[in-house]
C-alpha cells in the first residue's frame, strides 16, 4: 500500500484560523475581524482574536509537525499583517513573524508551502469595494510581488488563492462568510477579480525570477443529479458549472463556461489570457460530493447565484459534524475528472479532513471516526494514482483544531486537539495514525 516515492505528505492551516494576536505586530483588521465581531455571524459569537495563539506558539506547533513526520506544511500569510494598508511597503514585524516560522520549519526539514490569500482581506480594501472591484486584483498582485521579494529565498512553493469559490460565493452571495453580502452579481464579479488577481500575481512573481513553483487551490465537488430526469440533469450541469467549471475553465483553458448565462461586462480584453497563466500545480480541496435536483425558484442568500432553482439532496450517508456526507469515492472521482478534463497539470490534495466530536479519556483524545475517514480517503487517492492521476501530495486539514469560520470553535478538524481554555495541544489518535502513514509512505497494515 505504498505511495509514489517522494509523495508530499503534509498538514494545512490558515492564518486567521490559528494565529490570534490580531492587534500585535502592526496587523490591521481584516474582513474576518469585522465579520466575526458582528453579532449573529459566527456560532457562539466566537472570533479569531486569540484562536490557537499560534503567533506565539508556532515553535511548539512546528515540533508537533515534526512528530507527525510530515515533510510539508501548507499555511497562509495574513495580508493585513504584511501590508496593513492593503498597499505600499511591507510591515517589517509581519515579515519577521513569517521569517521566524519559515526558519523553524526549515530547521526541521519541513518544506513551507505558502498560500498568499486564505480569505483575510484587509478591511481597508473591502471598504474600497472588495473583490467585486477590479482594483483589488491589482492590489493583490502588488502584495504578492512584495512578499515574494522578501521570502522567495526560503519559500519555493507559492499558492495564490485558497478556494476562490468560498471568497466569492460564500462571501458575496451566500453571505455565510465575510464580508457577508448577498448579491448574486457581486459574487460573479468577485470570482473574476480573484482569478484576475491570481494571474497578475503569478506574472509579477515569475517576473522576479527564482525557481519557485506557482499554483492555486480550488475546493472542488463532484456534482451529480439526484435522478435521471432531464431537469435534474440540467440542474446538476449548472451546479457543476458554478462550483467547478467557473474556476477550472478560465484557469486551465482560458475560457468561461458558456452554458451558465453569466454576465460578462466586467471582463476586459486580455483578462482570460492573464487568468490562464501556466500553473505548476493545481491544489484540490475535497470534502464532499454534491447531489442536486431542480427546484422552484427562491429568493434569499444562495450558493447558486443566478441559478436559484437548485436544491441539494441528501443520500442518507453517514455525516461529519459539519453535516457533510462522507464519500471517499468522491475524492477519486474529482481527481479523475480533473485529470481527464484538464490534463497536464500536477495535482495536490491541498486539503482533506473532517470535523468529528472527540472522545477524551484520561488526557488522551480518541477520534476513531477521523482515523477511518482519513484511511478511506487516502485509499481513494491511491486508487486515483494507480489509474494514472498525477497526484503529488496530500495535506490533511488540519494540523490543529481551529477557528472554523462561521462555525467558530464548535467544529474540530485537528489531528491535534486544542483546549481553548489553556491552549494546550494534545495529539489525537489520528495524529499517531497519520505519523504511521507519513513514515511508511502508505497505509499501515
Ligand atoms: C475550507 N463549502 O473551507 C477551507 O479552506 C478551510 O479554511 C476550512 O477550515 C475547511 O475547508 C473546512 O471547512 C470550506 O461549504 C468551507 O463547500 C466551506 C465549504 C468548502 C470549504
Amino acid at each position: 500500500m505504498s505511495f509514489p516515492e517522494g509523495f508530499a505528505w503534509g498538514t494545512a492551516t490558515a492564518s486567521y484560523q490559528i494565529e490570534g494576536a490580531v492587534d500585535e505586530g502592526g496587523r490591521s483588521k481584516s474582513i474576518w475581524d469585522t465579520f466575526s465581531h458582528t453579532p449573529g455571524k459566527v456560532d457562539g459569537g466566537d472570533n479569531g482574536d486569540v484562536a490557537d495563539d499560534h503567533y506565539h506558539r508556532y515553535a511548539e506547533d512546528v515540533q508537533h509537525m515534526a512528530d507527525l513526520g510530515v515533510g510539508w506544511y501548507r499555511f497562509s500569510l495574513a495580508w493585513p499583517r504584511l501590508q496593513p494598508d492593503g498597499r505600499g511597503a511591507l510591515n517589517e514585524a509581519g515579515v519577521d513573524f513569517y521569517a521566524r516560522l519559515i526558519e523553524a520549519l526549515l530547521a526541521k526539514d519541513i518544506t513551507p508551502w505558502v498560500t498568499l490569500y486564505h480569505w483575510d482581506l484587509p478591511q481597508v480594501l473591502e471598504d474600497a469595494g472588495g473583490w467585486p472591484e477590479r482594483d483589488t486584483a491589482q492590489r493583490f498582485a502588488e502584495y504578492a510581488a512584495a512578499v515574494y521579494e522578501r521570502l522567495s529565498d526560503r519559500v519555493t512553493a507559492w499558492t495564490t488563492l485558497n478556494e476562490p469559490w468560498c471568497s466569492s460565493i460564500l462571501g458575496y452571495s451566500a453571505g455565510a462568510h465575510a464580508p457577508g453580502l448577498t448579491d448574486d452579481g457581486a459574487s460573479i464579479k468577485a470570482a473574476h477579480h480573484l482569478m484576475l488577481g491570481h494571474g497578475l500575481a503569478i506574472d509579477a512573481m515569475r517576473a522576479r525570477g527564482g525557481d519557485s513553483v506557482f499554483g492555486i487551490t480550488l475546493n472542488l465537488s463532484p456534482t451529480d443529479a439526484a435522478s435521471g430526469a432531464p431537469e435534474d440533469v440540467d440542474a446538476a450541469r449548472r451546479a457543476d458549472g458554478l462550483a467547478n467549471r467557473l474556476f477550472l475553465d478560465p484557469l486551465l483553458k482560458g475560457t468561461y463556461p458558456d452554458d451558465l448565462g453569466l454576465p460578462s461586462d466586467h471582463i476586459a480584453d486580455g483578462d482570460l489570457e492573464t487568468i490562464n497563466a501556466d500553473l505548476d500545480f493545481l491544489g484540490v480541496n475535497y470534502y464532499f460530493r454534491t447531489v442536486v435536483r431542480k427546484a422552484a425558484e427562491k429568493d434569499g442568500p444562495t450558493i447558486w447565484p443566478l441559478h436559484r432553482d437548485i436544491d441539494p439532496v441528501e443520500r442518507g450517508l453517514p455525516k461529519t459534524e459539519m453535516g457533510w456526507e462522507i464519500d471517499a469515492q468522491g475524492l477519486y472521482d474529482i481527481l479523475a475528472r480533473v485529470a481527464r478534463d484538464y490534463p497536464g497539470v500536477p495535482l495536490y490534495v491541498t486539503e482533506n479532513g473532517a470535523a468529528f466530536a472527540d472522545v477524551k479519556t484520561n488526557g488522551a483524545v480518541h477520534d476513531p471516526d477521523r482515523v477511518e475517514y482519513l484511511r478511506a480517503h487516502f485509499a481513494a487517492a491511491q486508487r486515483a494514482i494507480g489509474d494514472g492521476v498525477d497526484l503529488r501530495g496530500y495535506f490533511v486539514w488540519s494540523l490543529l483544531d481551529n477557528f472554523e469560520w462561521a462555525y467558530g470553535f464548535s467544529k474540530r478538524f485537528g489531528l491535534i486537539h486544542v483546549d481553548y481554555e489553556t491552549l494546550k495541544r494534545t495529539p489525537k489518535d489520528s495524529a499517531r495514525f497519520y505519523a504511521q502513514v507519513t513514515r511508511a509512505n502508505g497505509l499501515p497494515g
